[in-house]
């Protein structure tokens, strides 16, 4: 028999696309499931001429050219320390073994320790883009040792999305670099998600839009500076109609949405590091706020609310909205893109942001022209320090900040809950050297505490003896 280039453990959603999609790119597939249901199951509804099943892991293991290349493709956290332990000692110096599952960074960290004690390569590999993606072209970001990236590289980067015809897929660096860039990425989508979000609350509620016009008005800007994949769908939802009652479906889903982790861990990274990602934060705390349905219905009748005072002029305030949310979209990127640099300095890894920007741009849920924006301003300095510095970012924010404070003015006397929004405000004004109240604060610890304070006038720490 052939032998197989590459195995697949795990065939539920994206195991299973992954190896379709590897099988259609010409590449010999051995696939492996825990229950061998699952891979009859995969062999009967997909068959596949490079697709060979597996029920035994050792055979697979067998199967395979030198150096071996398996995928692990299970649910995240112990189930992939179970097939690692399970693999090694069917494994030789050399082999790879790839997680393309949402591991959190230090699992990776630690795997990739561990095994390269034992002679084998550990590839922590971030794929974005869910089962769509998995199936026709993702995102991937790998991250491992270099020199050994090329003997997988031409499998990742055949199947990966293509935009303008490059692979959607780069080595982003050592040990846990590929899955920490997938965190932030989806830390990204969730304040991108949330922003979204707060522009149709806006617009509904303080623009008095319907659903059809917000979807006229989701398509117009899919057409300009907004033009992104969530922004489509968006124009998409609004449109479609209910299976079951007159309207559109999207009035009778319930406004509580949930979240698997991956934010989370961006914002409690981001506290490790010392970084501001507060737009992700006030994206999971939306969702974790959206939970509390029972005690939301019966707060409602225990509050006053404000009276809906609607924007004067329709079609200015949608010009409002989209230059406040274009302004807001790029404070969230700044923050992703700030969390990033500081954790290259942190664990030492060479990350080039210009490309990481540039794997965004298809296959992955964040996926936007403005990703060629990104990867423009770190293509004119590879050192930006936060991306607002650079020239055509700061125009921007210079072009809409206006227009984000006049929509989350009308927004909060509505009563319209706009955290992600506020947060890209607030951060924009303390980055751009408004007074932030840091000197009452450092009055305030060297009262209560003698932690000293530092001076404007002259250098060096001074403690003051407070005389009230
Ligand atoms: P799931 O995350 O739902 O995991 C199910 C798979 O894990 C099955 O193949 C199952 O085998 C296997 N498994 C488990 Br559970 N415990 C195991 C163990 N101890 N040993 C061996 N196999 C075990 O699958 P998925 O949705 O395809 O996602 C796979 C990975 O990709 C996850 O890390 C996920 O977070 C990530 N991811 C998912 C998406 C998405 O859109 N779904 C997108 C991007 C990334 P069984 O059949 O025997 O139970």
């Amino acid at each position: 028999m052939q032998k197989t280039q590459i195995g697949i453990i795990g065939l539920a959603v994206m195991g299973r696309s992954l190896a379709l999609n590897m099988a259609d790119h010409g590449f010999k597939v051995g696939g492996y499931n825990r229950s061998r249901e699952v891979t009859d199951a995969v062999v009967k509804e997909y068959p596949h001429e490079n697709f060979v099943p597996f029920y035994d892991l050792e055979e697979l293991v067998k199967s395979q050219e030198r150096p071996r290349k398996l995928l692990i493709m299970v649910k995240a956290g112990k189930p992939v320390d179970m097939v690692i332990e399970q693999l090694i000692p069917l494994l030789e110096e050399g082999d790879m073994i790839l997680d393309g599952g949402n591991s959190f960074f230090e699992d990776t960290r630690r795997r990739e320790t561990y095994l390269k004690e034992k002679g084998i390569y550990y590839f922590g590999t971030g794929v974005s883009g869910g089962e769509k993606g998995a199936r026709f072209g993702p995102s991937i970001m790998p991250g491992g040792d270099k020199e050994a990236y090329k003997h997988i590289a031409p499998v990742l980067e055949a199947i990966s999305a293509k935009a303008q015809g490059e692979p959607c897929c780069a080595y982003m660096g050592t040990d846990g670099a590929g899955h920490y860039v997938k965190m932030v990425h989806n830390g990204i989508e969730y304040a991108d998600m949330q922003l979204i979000a707060e522009a149709y609350l806006l617009l509904k509620y303080a623009g008095g839009f319907t659903n059809k016009e917000l979807a006229d008005v989701f398509e117009a800007w899919n057409e300009g500076e907004l033009k992104s994949y969530l922004i489509g769908i968006t124009a998409g939802i609004l449109r479609e109609k209910d299976d079951f009652e007159a309207g559109e479906l999207l009035d009778y889903i319930v406004d509580s949405a949930g979240q698997k982790g991956t934010g989370r861990w961006t914002s409690l990274e981001s506290l490790k590091q010392g970084v501001n990602v507060s737009m992700i934060t006030a994206a999971c705390n939306a969702r974790i706020m959206s939970n509390r349905v029972e005690e939301r219905r019966a707060a409602k009748e225990l509050f006053e609310h404000p009276q809906q005072k609607l924007a004067a002029d329709k079609a200015a305030f949608e010009e409002k909205v989209r230059k406040g949310l274009y302004t807001a979209k790029i404070a969230a990127y700044a923050q992703g893109f700030d969390l990033l640099s500081h954790a290259a300095s942190e664990y030492g890894w060479d990350l080039n942001y210009g490309k990481i920007a540039s794997i965004f741009r298809a296959g992955c849920i964040i996926q936007a022209e403005f990703l060629d924006d990104i990867t423009k301003a770190f293509g004119k300095n590879k050192a930006l320090k936060n991306l607002m510095l650079d020239s055509f970012f700061r125009d921007g924010v210079n072009q809409g900040q206006e227009s984000l404070r006049c929509i989350l003015g009308l927004g909060i006397q509505n009563g319209i809950p706009v955290p992600a929004m506020s947060q890209a405000i607030a951060y924009i004004d303390a980055f751009r050297g408004m007074p932030v109240g840091a000197n009452l604060i450092q009055a305030q610890r060297d009262c209560f505490g003698a932690h000293t304070y530092e001076r404007t006038d002259r250098e060096g720490s001074f403690h003051h003896d407070w005389r009230f």
